[in-house]
């Protein structure tokens, strides 16, 4: 084989294993560099693929995609240079949330790093701190090569995975020509067939033995995984309270009202419990962290892999499936009063009829009926855990918590048809607008956007209350007009700033519609 067609080669074994192991999807973000990858995927046929410019709003899409997938591979390719550092932050994301995100990096020739060459920044391990594995292919001049190459492709596909899901990053370095045809005759290893673990069902007979007698506080952070069937089954049970936030996705519970239920969340002998369990991402409620690192009780945690101490201690670590684990250690009922003691702060929150920020989230509440909900971060969703569950899927980008990538991660998932309620504030809605530059606006994303004129959460803290003088650096008061951002990228929109308007327009406005981006905006 000639040289000259090396990394028309190498793209096309990287869209072909990947593409053998499972995975469908990949966004595209525009450049040279990666143009045999772009040109792989497209030859391929196989590939449901998008095109994104800004590669920050690609990594999050892609990450929306791993998440309307059910927690699958999707990849996202950069060309080289500082696109491929901008997708630093879905990367973090990914990491805390443990999604399956493949980041592709096109890169220079190794010999052109350091040469001040056009767009040729270093980028082997830029992503070292996130990534379940990192490695870069061989430029080869040999085919040969592509063994080892094929070798990396399987490592990142099993790391991405087990034990702990998480994104990975692949640099391929690329040569030109860009554009040389693949050789039809070309030989490219097969992917071999991966067998990843079936969870084995733990033995728990002696740890379910210490349960007996015990008040069990189980705390069940964000996911999508669990099996509402089991933990209604715990919560069922009068010495145990299963506490979980919406973004627990456990409709189970009826709600939880964060502002009374937190507020006293003082350590008194009812609420005690003997026992913490805890898994899953964290909680938002600050008071409820807050409370929990002041029990001076055992913490069980359940996981694989991934064991963070988000609560400041960890008596005991079970390796193991947690709906599994929850299922297999399940206890007879008890005689107590616990359960029904942390009931009381199960409160569904009332309706509100005055237009500010509480009232407008119950109103329009009912009105989240798409498949997804995806709450922002910021007020939007502290307001959010206040409301009642839905029995939805719901989603929040908490794992960094940045404002940066919310709207690009809704866009993700409706473009795999879920249809998607974004709630959203305006100063996260104006950082990641241009995530709704897309080449198909037809995607079924409805976005509210709760326009409170700035980043109001920072004047309901007592911290930089304290300081108002400074206050507008952080609120960021601002001019920009989202009627004219949503409809300059081609969405549908709708103002509502009063009870009565919100009147006029809820029973005007065909909700189940969806056949565009549409922004409604709340003036409040
Ligand atoms: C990428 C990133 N930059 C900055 C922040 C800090 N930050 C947290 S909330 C916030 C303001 C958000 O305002 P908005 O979306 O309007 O929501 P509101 O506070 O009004 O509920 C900022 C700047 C962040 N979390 N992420």
């Amino acid at each position: 084989m000639s040289g000259k067609h090396t990394s028309v080669v190498q793209a096309a074994l990287l869209v072909q294993h990947l593409y053998d192991y499972g995975m469908r999807h990949a966004v595209v973000c525009p450049g040279s560099r990666n143009a045999p990858i772009i040109h792989a995927l497209v030859a391929h046929g196989g590939w449901e693929l998008s095109s994104v410019i800004d590669e920050r709003n690609a990594g999050f899409q892609a990450l929306g995609i791993s998440l309307g997938l059910g927690i699958k591979p999707a990849m996202v390719v950069t060309t080289s240079g500082t696109a491929a550092l901008n997708l630093a932050s879905a990367m973090a994301e990914a990491d805390l949330m443990n999604l399956p995100l493949f980041a592709i990096t096109a890169d220079r020739p190794k010999e052109w790093i350091g040469q001040q060459d056009n767009q040729a920044i270093v980028q082997s391990n830029i992503f070292q701190p996130y990534v379940r594995y990192s490695a870069e292919f061989l430029q080869s001049k040999n085919q040969d090569f592509s063994w080892f190459n094929a070798q990396k492709l399987a490592e990142a596909w099993i790391a991405s995975q087990t034990p702990r899901r998480g994104p990975v990053h692949l640099n391929i370095p690329i040569a030109e020509p860009f554009y040389s045809p693949l050789e039809q005759a070309l030989l490219l290893p097969k992917a071999s067939k991966i067998e990843l673990p079936i969870a084995s069902s733990h033995n728990v007979t002696e740890a379910k033995r210490e349960l007996l007698g015990k008040k069990i506080l189980v705390v069940a952070g964000q996911s999508l995984d669990y099996h509402s069937e089991i933990f209604s089954a715990w919560q069922s049970l009068p010495q145990a309270f299963v506490f979980s936030e919406r973004l627990a996705n456990l409709p189970s519970m009826e709600g939880w009202n964060s502002e009374g239920a937190c507020m006293d969340l003082e350590l008194n002998a009812a609420k005690a419990p003997d026992l913490v369990i805890y898994f899953g991402g964290p909680v938002v409620s600050k008071r409820m962290k807050l409370f929990l690192k002041r029990l001076d009780v055992p913490f069980w945690t359940i996981g694989s892999g991934f064991f963070p101490k988000t609560y400041e201690k960890i008596d005991r670590y079970f390796v193991a499936d947690v709906n599994e684990w929850m299922a297999a250690m399940l206890p007879e009922k008890e005689n107590s009063s616990f359960n029904s003691v942390w009931m009381e702060e199960n409160i569904v929150a009332n309706e509100v009829e005055t237009w500010e920020e509480k009232g407008i989230y119950r109103k329009i509440f009912p009105f989240l009926t798409a498949d997804w909900i995806h709450w922002g971060n910021s007020g939007v969703i502290r307001y959010a855990l206040d409301l009642p569950f839905t029995g939805k899927k719901e989603w929040g980008n908490r794992g960094a918590s940045g404002i940066d990538g919310s709207l690009s991660t809704a866009v993700g998932t409706a473009s795999l048809g879920e249809s998607v309620d974004l709630v959203i504030g305006d100063i996260s809605f104006g950082y990641n607008a241009n995530g709704l530059w897309q080449e198909k606006g037809n995607l079924p994303l409805r976005i509210w956007v709760i326009n409170n004129g700035g980043g109001k959460i920072f004047s309901s803290l007592e911290g930089p209350k304290r300081f108002e003088e400074a206050l507008p650096y952080q609120e960021t008061p601002h001019p920009f007009s989202i009627q004219k951002v949503a409809e300059a990228f081609g969405a549908e929109y709708h103002r509502v700033a009063s009870s009565e308007e919100w009147a006029m327009f809820s029973s005007s406005f065909n909700f189940s519609k969806r056949e565009r981006f549409q922004v409604i905006e709340l003036v409040g």
